[in-house]
């Protein structure tokens, strides 16, 4: 059977030293216009590592009878931090089921209702901080990172961080940028490098060192303060069991899951939010649409309702469609169970298998016009037309994103309000440079805002 195909390497490193350390998926989505299959092979670090694009084979590896998630570098790295919790336990580890179904009910759209008032909360926050700062460059990631992790820490665990208050970054975000990329340098590097990388050991354990004291603090707020009962994420974890098994979670894999929410639970949507900001300025005619729609659903001064927030559909269009562009999680990985074929190739059991979603999402076997930003692709007679393995931001199946609908209603919510009280221009002419740490966010990038209507 034939191998697959693959840019030639060197002998022992492979292609590890043509992979640019701070921007891999950029690198490997260059790589994959040279692969109209939509298929290639890398040997990165000594592994050899599978990534497909096109749709027909992304498909086929989302069939979980078939492949699996396995908890492989570099997230078998993340795990480090993250531990037992949801995002890097392995399937077949008993808790990944207990805490999966202890916490499932939780990001039902019931509990986004639940949740609304404190995502409402945080959202004005962020409104009452832009409009102190009209006409002042905004740091739009750093903007929406505050956002998003004051949003799941007061949801998730009746934690405030308060980072509207403060000019500079938590700690905690500091650490965990730098684990994350840690993660990411270390996934490419050569065996034998790693060895003499003891100074960026030692950051990486003071790292992980922050961000748990910070997990330890919200634990031992909630276990000393009034909020206990509460039926938030950590009211949950410390209350509930598994309705299957009965069985509780311990104390140590309640920290794990409290860390792993504390960053899949912010960094993500930040990079969402970002990337959504930035499309509405390159796009004044969907911008037009989406101010059009806050003005009919949300007019006046009143804080928004769920409700009216759920009746949004330009907003999640912009954002459906931002996910295609950009996904802040570019690449998910599994692995075949046993061995078998790809499109024709040969896969031995365990071979890792990268799905290369910003190849994917603009692969012109799946999307017409696949470079155009249109949110009209998602009106729903369209939608039903996609190739179903062409768009994937979420990952697939059991181990797909448990926090979807929250991390959906939570950017609705700010975009909506964002929109309906500033009007927003790029005086700087910002060019898109993408930061990697794991996941994608535009860097550098500034907006400007004035108030759209005269306010008290
Ligand atoms: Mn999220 C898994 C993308 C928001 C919590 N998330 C995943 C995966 C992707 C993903 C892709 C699968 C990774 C893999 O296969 O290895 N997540 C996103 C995106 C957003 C997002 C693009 C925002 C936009 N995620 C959120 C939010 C939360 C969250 C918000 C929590 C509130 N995500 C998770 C958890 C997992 C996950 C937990 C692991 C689920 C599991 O394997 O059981």
């Amino acid at each position: 059977m034939a191998r697959i195909p693959a840019p030639q390497g060197l002998p022992i490193v492979g292609n590890t030293l043509q992979i640019p350390p701070h921007s891999p998926v950029e690198h490997f989505v260059r790589v994959a216009a040279d692969y109209e299959e939509g298929i290639y092979r890398l040997d990165i670090a000594g592994r050899s590592v599978v990534l497909v694009y096109d749709p027909d084979l992304v498909s086929e590896v989302c069939d979980e009878t078939r492949f699996i998630k396995r908890i492989d570098p570099p997230l078998s790295i993340v795990r480090d931090f993250g531990g037992d919790g949801l995002f890097t336990a392995e399937l077949h580890e008993p808790v990944w089921g207990h805490a999966h179904r202890i916490l499932m009910p939780a990001f039902s759209q019931r509990s986004m209702k639940a949740y609304y008032p404190q995502m409402l909360e945080v959202a004005e926050r962020l409104i009452a901080s832009w409009a102190g700062r009209q006409g002042e460059d905004l740091p739009v990631s750093d903007d929406m990172t505050r956002l998003t992790l004051d949003i799941i820490s007061l949801t998730g665990f009746g934690y405030r961080f308060n980072s509207f208050e403060s000019p500079e970054l938590h700690p905690f975000l500091r650490a965990m940028g730098g684990a994350l990329t840690h993660a990411m340098l270390r996934n490419q590097r050569l065996p034998f490098v790693n060895k003499f990388m003891r100074k960026s050991d030692e950051a990486y354990r003071r790292d992980i060192a922050t961000m748990q004291e910070l997990v330890d603090e919200v634990i031992r707020e909630r276990r000393a303060g009034a909020a206990g009962g509460a039926k938030d994420l950590l009211g949950l974890m410390l209350e509930a069991s598994d309705p299957h098994t009965g069985a509780r979670l311990s104390d140590e894999n309640i920290r794990n899951q409290v860390l792993t929410f504390l960053i899949a639970g912010h960094e993500t949507t930040s990079g969402l939010l970002s990337f959504a900001l930035y499309n509405l300025l390159r796009e004044p005619h969907t911008l037009a649409r989406a101010y059009d729609e806050v003005d009919r659903l949300l007019p006046g001064d009143e804080p928004p309702t769920y409700e009216a927030i759920m009746k949004l559909d330009v907003i999640p269009r912009v954002l459906e469609e931002t996910l295609r562009f950009w996904s802040p999680i570019p690449i998910f990985a599994v692995s075949p169970v046993a061995d078998t074929t790809l499109g024709g190739y040969a896969v031995p059991e365990g071979q890792k298998i990268g799905v290369l979603l910003p190849a994917l999402h603009r692969n012109p076997r799946a999307w017409e016009r696949p470079d155009e930003f249109d949110i009209d692709r998602w009106l729903p007679e369209h939608k039903a037309a996609h190739h179903p393995g062409a768009y994937k931001p979420f990952g697939n199946g059991e181990r797909a994103c448990i926090g979807r609908q929250f991390a959906l209603t939570e950017a609705r919510l700010a975009l909506a309000m964002i929109l309906r009280r500033f009007a927003l221009s790029d005086q700087n002419a910002y060019r898109m440079k993408i930061k990697q740490t794991l996941t994608l966010k535009p860097e550098g990038f500034t907006l400007r805002v004035r108030e759209r209507r005269a306010h008290e």
